[in-house]
């Protein structure tokens, strides 16, 4: 491999030493699920430290907080998950906050880790954030060729400017910061509150509150929108990798393939079929249906890793219902 500058080499040396990786975020949905990856592969074995760290240990969106955080832990690397998140009813709600909290967070984080010599940023953009008026299948190349859907502006400006920053870390201090861009996320350890988090989680806890009741299931808008959905555990495995192996700027999809991509209806019968629901599903058309596809290519991540195998969606549906009925007193709802 052709180095060309002393920056490159002195980053070279760094990654031989144990990682020490800073995972901000690491106690929702996607960081968990890292987490049991990380222990499962022995990660921490190698004489690797792994910090995950909640908003509880430093509020992001504060400058001074963020570097304190970073001069008493000194990470060599950092997985950036931490964000504002929810589902398309509390964005439509909250841009102007998705919009100001995940841009302070993301330029502290970026910034500091900068200022510290830290040799990799892997950050998180979504499938959500690419043009709403776009040609099919959606790629990398397509991030900022257009407005995104009108539901969730604020959140999705707030994302492209990772990709933004990176690349201008890159040209500026020739920083190898990137960014990986999943698809819908779900999995134990899900925000599964009906009116702020995502579909799955939402539907998963409102059958399990019909099914108590004896009341029907209502799914919100008319159920004909699109969206591939990945298990929070194959994201992990592929979070781990490309922190491990992908070392390009240009940020990367993480998904299953376009063939996977089932209709909000679908993504009901999973949840009544995987919890053994009995009653009524109804739908409400009041509600709105957001996007109705963002139907991602997940080539260059095949191109990479030809033979990886993703959970049957089936199966990640039932294990998650699995985990919220099972810890259903402590899971956030
Ligand atoms: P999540 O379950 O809501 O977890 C968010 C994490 O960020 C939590 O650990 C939270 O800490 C932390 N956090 C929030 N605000 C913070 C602040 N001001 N300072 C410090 N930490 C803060 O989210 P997730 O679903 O795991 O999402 C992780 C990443 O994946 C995010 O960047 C998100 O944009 C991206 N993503 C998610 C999806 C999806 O469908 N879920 C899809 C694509 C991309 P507390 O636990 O203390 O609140
Ligand atoms: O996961 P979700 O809220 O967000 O899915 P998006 C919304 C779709 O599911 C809409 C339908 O078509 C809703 O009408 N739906 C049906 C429900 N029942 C429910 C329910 O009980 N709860 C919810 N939430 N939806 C988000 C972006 O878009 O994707 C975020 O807004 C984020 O920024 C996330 O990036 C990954 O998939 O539409």
């Amino acid at each position: 491999m052709h180095v060309d500058t002393v920056t490159e080499i002195a980053q070279m040396e760094t990654q031989k030493a144990p990682m020490r990786v800073l995972v901000t975020g690491g106690t929702g949905l996607v960081g968990r699920a890292i987490e049991q990856v990380v222990q499962a592969q022995g990660g921490c074995g190698k004489g690797e430290q792994w910090i995950f760290l909640s908003s509880k240990d430093a509020d992001l969106r504060d400058l001074a907080q963020t570097r304190a955080l970073f001069e008493k832990h000194r990470p060599t690397h950092v997985i950036h998950l931490a964000a504002m998140v929810g589902g398309l009813f509390r964005n439509m709600r909250e841009n102007l906050d998705f919009w100001r909290s995940n841009v302070h967070i993301n330029d502290n984080v970026l910034q500091t880790a900068h200022e510290m010599g830290v040799v990799k940023v892997v950050s998180c953009l979504s499938t959500c954030i690419f043009p709403d008026k776009t040609t099919y299948p959606i790629d990398e190349t397509m991030i900022h060729n257009g407005p995104p859907h009108n539901s969730n502006f604020g959140y999705s400006y707030a994302k492209r400017m990772i990709d933004v920053q990176n690349r201008a870390y890159f040209q500026q201090h020739g920083r190898r910061y990137t960014a990986v861009i999943p698809t819908n996320v779900f999995g134990p350890h899900d925000n599964f509150n009906i009116e702020d988090g995502h579909v799955l989680p939402g539907l998963i806890h409102k059958a399990y509150i019909a099914h108590k009741e004896g009341s029907p299931l209502q799914v919100w808008g008319t159920g004909t929108p699109r969206r591939q959905f990945i298990y929070s555990l194959d994201l992990a495995r592929l979070f781990v990798w490309v922190l491990r192996e992908y070392n390009e700027i240009d940020p990367i999809i993480l998904s299953v393939g376009e063939e996977e991509e089932v209709s909000i209806k679908e993504v009901a019968d999973s949840v009544v079929e995987a919890l053994g629901f009995k009653g009524q599903v109804v739908f409400d058309t009041s509600k709105a249906d957001g996007q109705f596809k963002k139907t991602a290519s997940n080539a260059k991540l095949r191109r990479h890793l030809p033979d990886f195998t993703f959970t049957p969606f089936s199966q990640a549906v039932k294990e998650t219902c699995d985990w919220f009925v099972a810890n259903y007193d402590t899971a956030r709802k």
